[in-house]
């Protein structure tokens, strides 16, 4: 979308223009002006057209660059944001190329969308949210499990207050609503001697998706519209996460994470196995790094891990 289609939207988002004065103003034909509004169209946009000229009825739900400037109030995450349409992962993506502190990779749809260890990330197209936040400053390598612990935390602030339901935190980073997956986060970094000096943030977040897209994990996977029967604007969720996560991170050494964590940590207090170790015991809870914490017969174990899956017993 270049500066002529900016200024035919910006002229008709409250009134009737005519495709005369849209001819004027951009110093294009009418015929151009046209093809222009059909372009936009094809973008999403709804525009009426009627014998007095075009009028925008609905922006485009689409997150294109030019809708995400307009609305995203943060001082660096998504100063930077690149928006396909489709791609194999954005994390890919963000970790091939040379990006800034900041930068924000989005895809309305993932042919390859990650998980962690190879596994998949189902991604149907401007259902749900699946971008990759680039943040590269250094942080101590101690701080690698709670930095990874912060992107889950803060999407869970950032989305609770529009939902009824309650959201939980399964440990290392996961979000559920109601024994449900609806985000998942891969965190990849980069780390050379203590430090790390760059962190590709890969978040998922099921928004308006149906049962039906989720396929064979459609027992265990979930959206929110599907747990709130309603649905929501992903432009608006989305704003709201980078802007909290962009506050967390300010806050990182101030913020008492692992206390804020522990308040909605799944299975807290619950009987729990951790998969790879055949490992049993009762979740008790985080230890200062962010390790999980396991009251087993030989004691209490913690798990430090990211790669660990907790289940029910
Ligand atoms: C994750 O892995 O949950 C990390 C997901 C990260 C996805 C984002 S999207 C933007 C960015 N670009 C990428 O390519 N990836 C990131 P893990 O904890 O390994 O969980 C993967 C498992 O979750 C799968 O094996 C499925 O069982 C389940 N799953 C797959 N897609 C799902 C979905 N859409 N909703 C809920 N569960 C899903």
């Amino acid at each position: 979308m270049d500066k002529i289609d900016q200024i035919i939207l910006e002229q008709i988002e409250d009134k009737t223009v005519s495709g005369e004065k849209l001819s004027k103003l951009t110093g294009i034909s009418r015929v151009a002006v046209w093809k222009r509004i059909k372009k936009l169209e094809d973008l999403g946009y709804r525009i009426k057209h009627s014998s007095e000229g075009y009028r925008l009825i609905e922006r485009t739900p689409y997150l294109l660059p030019v809708e995400i400037k307009r609305a995203l109030k943060t001082g660096y995450i998504g100063k930077n944001y690149i928006f396909f349409d489709q791609i194999d992962s954005t994390n890919i993506f963000a970790k091939s190329n040379d990006l800034p502190d900041g930068t924000v990779v989005l895809a309305e749809n993932q042919t390859k969308g990650k998980g962690r260890k190879g596994r998949r990330w189902i991604s149907s197209k401007g259902k749900g949210l699946y971008f990759s936040i680039v943040i590269k400053r250094n942080y101590p390598l101690n701080d690698l499990m709670k930095l990874s612990l912060l992107f889950p935390y803060a999407v869970k602030e950032a989305i609770k207050d529009y939902l009824e339901n309650q959201i939980k935190i399964k440990w290392p980073n996961d979000l559920y609503i109601n024994n449900r997956k609806f985000a998942g986060f891969l965190i990849e970094t980069e780390i050379e001697g203590n430090e790390i000096n760059r962190i590709i943030a890969g978040i998922g977040i099921n928004i308006n998706n149906e049962p039906e897209e989720f396929g064979d994990i459609k027992d265990t996977a979930t959206s929110l519209k599907i747990e709130e029967g309603k649905t929501f604007c992903r432009k608006e969720i989305f704003c709201k996460v980078l802007e909290t996560i962009e506050k967390s991170l300010n806050n990182f050494n101030s913020l008492d994470l692992i206390n804020e964590i522990e308040k909605d940590l799944l299975w807290k207090g619950e009987n729990i196995r951790i998969l790879d170790e055949g490992i049993e015991g009762k979740l008790i809870g985080l230890d200062s790094s962010g390790g999980l914490k396991v009251l087993t017969e030989k004691g209490v174990l913690t798990i430090y891990s990211g790669d660990i899956s907790v289940r029910k017993v």
